[in-house]
């Protein structure tokens, strides 16, 4: 009986100790892929500004601390204000006062319907970018028509707006994601860049090495030169993976920053209804992709504001 027991009580501990391993962050975080190394990542980046901006600063911004800052954010800066002081510009553009900025960001947003997630994003991306003295401006883009969502649509109207403001780095943005590490410089690299790589929902694992959604960062050049996304994706899934072969057919390798510079928080919501077409448009990605895209491109635009944190582009797919 005792024996018995003490059998249990071992297979228990074993159990338990193999969960644990299993289970833990670092654990995963170690399975990785190919990254750029923290001291290369500055000498990878494109150097570049909006073209109509300047700044009045004498001293260039350094970025050496922004990549070694080992800060983690925590998540509850959604529910919070901004930083006092913080002085952001009508339409949620800002650039540092007392340095240069190197690099000109457009953050792109696809939206329908989530007012809570949008709020507490923006609160919560303002506050990231404090510590990251770049110079940005923050696009959300709105479907107003009952049509199923397209993602890939909504980020080519976003990033003709960012590019006809004279931005030279993208950076697609879904509104459920939260970068956790300012170490995460949202500038362009030379390549364009998979940035959501290392996500809580996938307990910080990359799922499969093509993965190009969630958070991307594309310059300009680039984005034209794949004629940007496909509009044919409606509904979810897909319209990443379509992305990705079109840098494929162009030569184009992907980068990442490494794991834990690239974590990032979901928020969770009730999973999307999966279409069935998205594999079929799919398989001709190839096909389409010099016909379909930005060179394609027609939409209403319903309206545009400039709100105190963003501009909001309303349209009618
Ligand atoms: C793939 C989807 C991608 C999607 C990825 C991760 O299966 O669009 O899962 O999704 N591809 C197809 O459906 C063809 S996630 O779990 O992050 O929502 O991005």
């Amino acid at each position: 009986m005792r024996q018995a027991n003490k059998k249990k009580i071992l297979y228990c501990g074993i159990v338990v100790i193999t969960l644990i391993i299993l289970l833990h962050p670092d654990m995963n975080a170690r399975r990785t892929y190919e990254y750029i190394e923290k001291e290369n990542i500055l000498n990878n980046l494109l150097e570049e500004i909006a073209e109509n901006f300047s700044s009045t600063a004498l001293i260039d911004c350094d970025y050496e601390d922004v990549i070694h800052d080992e800060t983690t954010l925590s998540i509850s800066l959604v529910d919070g204000d901004l930083i006092e002081g913080h002085k952001i510009r009508e339409g949620g553009e800002y650039a540092p006062s007392d340095c240069k900025p190197k690099y000109s960001t457009a953050i792109i947003v696809p939206y329908r319907d989530r007012a809570e997630q949008l709020r507490g994003f923006l609160v919560y991306m303002h506050t990231f970018f404090h510590r990251q003295h770049i110079h940005y401006r923050i696009f959300v883009i709105e479907q107003v028509d009952s049509r199923p969502f397209n993602r890939a649509k909504l980020l080519n109207i976003g990033a003709v707006a960012a590019m006809k403001a004279g931005y030279p780095c993208l950076v697609l943005h879904d509104v459920d994601l939260l970068p956790l590490k300012p170490a995460n410089l949202y500038a362009c690299t030379e390549r364009p860049r998979h940035m959501s790589s290392s996500i809580n929902k996938f307990r910080f694992v990359l799922p499969y090495l093509n993965l190009f959604g969630g958070a991307i960062a594309i310059g300009s050049r680039q984005y034209k030169e794949i004629n940007g996304m496909s509009n044919d994706y409606y509904g979810w899934g897909g319209e990443d993976d379509d992305l990705y072969s079109r840098l494929e057919a162009h030569n184009l390798k992907l980068c990442r920053f490494e794991p834990d510079t690239s974590r990032y928080h979901m928020f969770t919501h009730r999973p999307e209804r999966k279409t069935e077409p998205r594999h079929k448009v799919l398989s001709f990605s190839k096909d389409r992709m010099s016909s379909d895209g930005l060179n394609s491109l027609k939409y209403t635009e319903v309206a545009t504001v400039l709100h105190p944190l963003f501009t909001h582009i309303m349209v009618d797919l």
